[in-house]
């Protein structure tokens, strides 16, 4: 039987997953759509805690991204950075102005005791929004990527053993290093320890669910996080709602972000396919672009073809309505 009218639960990371949060939440009942965020790319920066995907999700979802940048306020300015930098400051993690007051409410109420999620909650209904956003979990979990050991070389002084290969903090491999590395594995330093947020386990648990939707994030980066987070993967197993990954790759490209490198580096084929079976033991149905036709044909599970790149605000709510639809095909 079908259920249009059911909650809708979104699994996001940040620049293209919020892009499909968007697009569901332009198209749902709001308070029907419950979206959590990958927090493995928090970090402390300036004595500062920083929530990308959580503030990638908060501006994009009340109109206030940045769309040259991918990340941080509209219409920003950067009087801070410079002084900053006139000052010696740390400046590779650029800090706009009006982004910085998130980052320092969120700082000061963190240190008053206030959970991760209420400030989220708080924020976002400060900024109009009427879904709601949780992070995956209330307690830390950190991203880390190993670097492959560089090989002895020439260049590496001669001849002598090359680099041992180390751990580096999530933001200091994308950022500051620029996803340069080559990377042989990540961690998802404390997800062991952590406890799902209990909005998002109640709301994996809800008979009335109508559809759990993976967006279009890095898999490795921004889901899989929130895969480590303890029983999640094991309730989007049983979960009786359909579980509908949307491919990040298209045309064998990520369209933005590390996505392509990494698989590379990791040892996957650089295709549409590789993400469906990275998330098969859950996955009832695959969203792969039309160019990927051929790359998903084998797969043993069901997939709809779509047009997957978002351009405009349109696309963004066709993609969702696309998701949705297919959600009632491959109902339980
Ligand atoms: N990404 C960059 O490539 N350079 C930056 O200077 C940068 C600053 C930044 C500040 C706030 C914020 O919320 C995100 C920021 N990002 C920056 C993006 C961030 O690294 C990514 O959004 C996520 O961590 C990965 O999705």
């Amino acid at each position: 039987m079908s259920n249009e009218t059911g909650p809708v639960l979104a699994l996001s990371g940040g620049v293209g997953g919020a892009k499909l949060a968007l697009g569901l939440y332009r198209i749902l009942p709001p308070d029907t759509l419950t979206i959590v965020a990958n927090t493995g790319d928090d970090f402390e920066h300036l004595g500062l805690s920083i929530s990308p995907d959580l503030d990638t999700l908060l501006y994009t979802l009340s109109g206030n991204d940045n769309l040259e940048l991918g990340w941080g306020r509209r219409g920003e300015t950067w009087t801070f950075m410079a002084a900053l930098e006139a000052l010696g400051g740390e400046t590779w993690f650029r800090l706009g102005d009006g982004d910085l007051a998130t980052h320092i409410e969120r700082t000061r109420r963190r240190k008053a005791g206030e959970s991760l999620s209420a400030i989220s909650h708080d924020f976002r209904r400060r900024l109009g929004i009427a879904a709601r956003l949780l992070p995956m979990s209330d307690d830390p979990v950190r991203t880390r990527l190993h670097t492959a050991p560089t090989p002895p070389s020439p260049a590496s002084g001669g001849g002598l053993g090359g680099g041992a290969g180390g751990w580096l903090d999530f933001q200091d491999y994308f950022v500051r290093l620029r996803c340069e590395p080559v990377i042989d594995r990540l961690e998802f330093a404390g997800a062991a320890d952590v406890r799902p947020h209990r909005e998002f386990l109640a709301a994996l648990a809800d008979p009335q669910l109508r559809a759990i939707v993976i967006c279009p994030s890095n898999p490795f980066i921004s889901i899989d996080p929130i895969l480590a987070v303890p029983g999640v993967r094991a309730a989007l197993r049983a979960c009786n709602a359909p579980v509908i990954a949307v491919s990040p790759i298209i045309g064998g490209k990520a369209v933005k972000g590390p996505t392509a490198k990494m698989m590379a580096e990791l040892g996957l084929p650089v295709d549409a396919a590789a993400v469906a079976h990275h998330y098969r033991d859950f996955l009832d149905l695959y969203i792969a672009d039309e160019e990927d036709a051929a790359a998903v044909a084998g797969l043993d599970m069901p997939v709809v073809l779509t047009r997957t790149l978002m351009q405009s605000l349109a696309d963004r709510e066709a993609l969702a309505r696309a998701v949705l639809a297919a959600a009632e095909r491959v109902r339980k």
